[in-house]
């Protein structure tokens, strides 16, 4: 991979001085759940391919995650990138675990799984599936096929707003015959929809060669956080020498309890948190993106939720709000605590509030978080360079 801004300086006869790769380190924060993981996980694991693209396009610069036909993600193999065994298991841990929290959430909800006693014995068969360690035989996928397209179980599904199903279930259960089938490869979409729920802090690097103007040689060490409030105590070990921060936050928390504190709206966790963050003195003179998550899955949790005015005093039409004012409805709130936190201050040190909302689990959507990146990073690479290999 070329480094653009080594050819660009060359090409006007500038010298590259070795001083100036600079180690870039970029934290990934939000609540738990919100989609840190798979975002960093995207980004580390294909930036080879973001940045190809994005050099070789001339560029793109303008943020958008688009449409065209290079936008299109045909499934790849993930082997590639990591352990394909260890994602299969752990896409098939998820699987089952999805099937149990849907017997357990028709339980909560006093609702029935099945209408006859093939239903029943589905029930009692995926029942005794074990999370752990599952190796499943063909039967076992027909009988979590069967069960899924059962109308009661769709009807529990269908009132997913009330219970703590993992944000992939519909699409881990659509796709459970693949799943358990023994010649399992997992694709890049599918290991995206994996999830283990994040301990401790995991930091990953890799280079970026002209990062927006960056020298030759410039990494970026991103760093993931669990967002737990357990986990929250360990943030600060790695707020210093920050050159940027991702502050993850789900388009779909909205009528969401948080899990660590049913009483707590997950919304209002996610912009008290950022408000945090935003004013916190660590973070005073980094910029700070947020990037809106499982906006795919939006449009599905506005049918079975809709938006109104109690949401966070919500003022548009409450009877027609579609996917882009939803957006823009969160956007503004985030800009809102934004402005209170950082508002009236001026200097060198502020920036702009800026946030993209995405798919996280799409490449093409990620593309965008990375240009923000790369842009961000590279805007201040000089003097980025002489603070951070000090
Ligand atoms: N459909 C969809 N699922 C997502 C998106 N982002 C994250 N997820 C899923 O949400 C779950 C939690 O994601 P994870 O990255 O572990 O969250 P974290 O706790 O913030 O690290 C996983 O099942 C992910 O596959 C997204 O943009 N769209
Ligand atoms: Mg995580």
């Amino acid at each position: 991979m070329g480094s653009r801004a080594t050819r660009e300086a060359e090409s006007k006869g500038e010298e590259v001085p070795e001083g100036r790769a600079a180690s870039h380190k970029v934290l990934i924060l939000g609540a738990g759940g919100v989609g840190k993981t798979t975002l960093c996980r995207q980004i580390a694991d294909h930036h080879d391919e973001l940045l190809d693209e994005a050099d070789g396009d001339g560029g793109r610069g303008d943020g958008g995650s688009g449409g065209g036909a290079n936008d299109a993600m045909a499934p790849r193999r993930a082997s590639w990138f990591f352990d394909s065994n260890a994602v299969a298991a752990l896409l098939r841990r998820n699987l089952v675990e999805c099937v149990h929290a849907l017997l357990a959430g028709a339980d909560e909800l006093g609702m029935p799984l099945s209408s006859d006693d093939a239903g029943r014995a589905r029930v009692e068969h995926v029942r005794s599936l074990p999370a752990d360690g599952w190796r499943p035989g063909n039967e076992d996928a027909d009988v979590i096929a069967a069960l899924w397209s059962d109308p009661c179980v769709q009807a529990v599904y269908a009132r997913r707003g009330a219970l703590s199903l993992s944000t992939s279930c519909g699409y881990l259960l659509d796709n459970a015959q693949r799943l358990a089938s023994p010649t399992f490869e997992p694709t890049v979409e599918d290991a995206a929809h994996s999830s283990r729920p994040s301990t401790g802090i995991v930091e990953r690097s890799f280079a970026v060669g002209g990062a927006g103007g960056a020298a030759a040689g410039s990494t970026i060490r991103l760093v993931d956080v669990g967002g737990r409030r357990n986990e929250r105590k360990k943030w600060t070990h790695c707020f210093e020498d920050v050159g940027a921060v991702l502050y993850a936050a789900s388009l779909t928390d909205y009528d969401q309890a948080l899990e660590e504190a049913a009483d707590v709206n997950r919304l209002k966790e996610d912009l008290d948190l950022f408000e945090e963050i935003a004013g916190s003195r660590w973070f005073s003179d980094v910029p700070v993106c947020v990037v809106l998550t499982k906006r795919d899955l939006l449009g599905d949790r506005l049918r079975v939720s809709p938006l109104s005015p109690k949401d966070g005093g919500y003022k548009g039409d409450s009877d027609a709000v579609g996917v882009p004012d939803a957006v823009e409805h969160f956007r503004s709130m985030f800009a809102e605590r934004w402005e209170r936190a950082r508002g009236g201050r001026t200097g060198a040190g502020d920036h702009d509030f800026e946030s993209c909302a995405i798919d996280a689990t799409r490449l093409d959507d990620v593309r965008s978080v990375f240009e923000v990146l790369r842009a961000r990073l590279g805007a201040g690479s000089a003097a980025d360079g002489a603070k951070s290999t000090a």
